[in-house]
This record gives C-alpha cells, sequence and structure tokens, in this order.
C-alpha cells in the first residue's frame, strides 16, 4: 500500500497556561490523530479569560506575520489552517492575512468564532468585534458557533432555551450565506433532553444533529476540545456529521469524567484520558499496522 504523506495542521490560538482551552488542547489533540500540528501562539496568559482573577497577558499580535511569512519561504503546506480565540479586531486582520499566505489549494480553512457564551460578548471584545469575526468567518470552509456566537454572526436576537430542528437549520443555512461551505452550531437542544451539535454542509445539502444527554455542568474549554476533535476527524475524511458524531462522543466522555472527579469548572475537562481511544478511532490503519508489527496481538 501506498503510503500517504501525514496530514498538517496550523493551529493559531492563544496559549493560557493554565486551564485547558486553546492551544492546550489543540495541540495534544490534533497530535494524539496522528496529525502533525505545527502552533502559531497569538498570545501568552497565566489562565483563561474565563473566571480566573488577576490572569496575565502577553499578546503575541506582531510575531503572527513573521511566523507565517518565515513559514511561507520554508514552502511549507497545510492541509488545514485551525484558528480559535483571538485577542482583538487587529489580530483578525493579521490572521486573514495569514490565510492568504499559509492556503494551498486543499487546505481546510476552520474558524471557531470564539467571542460569547450564554447570550453574552465575552468581556475582553470590543462591541465590534463580531463584525470582524464575520469577515473572518467569509473566509473560512467550515465555522463552529455556539448559539450565542451564531447570534452575533447573523445580527440577531440570542434566543435561551431549546431551539426546534428548523431554526437550527435556518440559522445554519444563513451561516452558510456569510460564505463557509460547512457549518457546525454547538449547544443545540432540539427537545431539551439531549445537547450537542447541528450541523450542515452546503456542498451536500446535508444537515446532521450529534447529541448526547444534557449534563447540566458547564466545563470551561468545551468549545475548544469539541472543535479540535471535529477539525481532526474532518482531516482525516470524515464526512461533516460523522466528524460531528466521533467529536461530540470524545466530548461528552470528557465531561463525564470530570464531573465523576468533582473539578473545578475553570480547569478544563480531562479529554487526556480519552485521548488513547479517539487516537485509535482516528487512525485504524495505523493501528492494524501496529497489530502487525507485535505479531497480531496488539
Ligand atoms: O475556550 C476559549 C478561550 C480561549 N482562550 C482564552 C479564553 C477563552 C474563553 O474564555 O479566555 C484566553
Amino acid at each position: 500500500m501506498e503510503n500517504e504523506r501525514q496530514k498538517r495542521v496550523a493551529a493559531i490560538h492563544d496559549i493560557s497556561c493554565f486551564g485547558r482551552c486553546s492551544l492546550t488542547v489543540a495541540l495534544p489533540i490534533l497530535s494524539a490523530a496522528g496529525i502533525e500540528t505545527s502552533a502559531i501562539p497569538t498570545a501568552v496568559l497565566s489562565t483563561h479569560t474565563g473566571g480566573f482573577a488577576g490572569y496575565t497577558y502577553r499578546d503575541l499580535t506582531d510575531e503572527i506575520l513573521p511566523v507565517v511569512r518565515h513559514w511561507r519561504s520554508l514552502g511549507l503546506g497545510f492541509d488545514a489552517i485551525y484558528t480559535g480565540f483571538l485577542g482583538s479586531s487587529e489580530q483578525i486582520g493579521i490572521v486573514m492575512e495569514a490565510f492568504g499566505l499559509l492556503k494551498g489549494g486543499s487546505t481546510l480553512i476552520a474558524v471557531d468564532p470564539v467571542m460569547a457564551d450564554n447570550g453574552k460578548l465575552y468581556s475582553t471584545f470590543a462591541p465590534d468585534f463580531p463584525d470582524g469575526m464575520r469577515k473572518l468567518c467569509a473566509k473560512a470552509d467550515l465555522i463552529v458557533p455556539n448559539l450565542t456566537e451564531a447570534a452575533l454572526l447573523l445580527g440577531e436576537e440570542y434566543r435561551e432555551g431549546p431551539c426546534a430542528p428548523e431554526e437550527s437549520a435556518r440559522m445554519l443555512r444563513a451561516l452558510c450565506g456569510i460564505g463557509p461551505r460547512m457549518a457546525v452550531l454547538t449547544g443545540v437542544s432540539h427537545d431539551g433532553v439531549q445537547l450537542g451539535a447541528a450541523s450542515y454542509d452546503s456542498s451536500t445539502g446535508e444537515f446532521g444533529y450529534a447529541g448526547a444527554r444534557r449534563i447540566d455542568s458547564m466545563y470551561h474549554g468545551t468549545g475548544d476540545v469539541f472543535a479540535s476533535a471535529l477539525v481532526a476527524a474532518l482531516i482525516h475524511g470524515r464526512s461533516l456529521g460523522g466528524a460531528c458524531d466521533a467529536a461530540v462522543r470524545f466530548t461528552v466522555g470528557a465531561i463525564e469524567r470530570t464531573r465523576a472527579a468533582g473539578t473545578d469548572s475553570r480547569f478544563g475537562v480531562d479529554f487526556e484520558a480519552g485521548l488513547g481511544a479517539f487516537a485509535r478511532e482516528m487512525a485504524p490503519m495505523d493501528a492494524a499496522a501496529e497489530g502487525c508489527r507485535n505479531g497480531g496481538t496488539a
């Protein structure tokens, strides 16, 4: 069998040094899935901004384009560019420039428009931030907003509570109207019992829903865990619906373990214990080869 070149992703997020999210989540999940992951840290924070007082913040905006230009001079190609939390509107413009410099013919551009939750824009962002994020989403192949972020992107009122399937389908179509081919809406409950992700691939016209029984606790960083697993599964050639199923399973497993352990919700979720199974699920061919090397006993 001919060897396929290892897939490579550029992950453009902050590093929150404590409180699992952004790069400290994206790197291990993509790596576990067998994907070579290159990182552009957009900022270094002592913790994320979601609940710890007194966090430090070192902005790295001025480093982004020099890193990108160096990579370009090396002729590096990327199967995907995956962005998450960006610190400012200025960074959004710079990341757009980075897309232009790094994107090849088949590079998947995945934008998680991290900026809001529970009906509110994060307090660190200026009111015009969603306008910039909409422009970045227009350049993406895939966007992964939660319901609050989707409302901000669409200039609509956020509505709490269950959302009828026709309503999530309307929002997904409208989100693809901004520009991306695929949209995944997170935090969607159609019936108040299941919570999950609704998806739409406008190139096939296919809608999907991946859900699990709602767990009432909220944990920080679950959006990043989900989006990282989703990007990994898409890079491995899963359909959007199949990738959402895998990402929901992975994320729900992490949330359940964390709840059972009684961990502080600000610390993020125990996704680490799920990495082995995720790795096997994402790379069945590699696992089979490993089994052969071990005399078929693995
Ligand atoms: O999980 C998203 C995220 C990433 N990075 C930082 C954040 C947040 C959400 O609050 O504050 C720094």
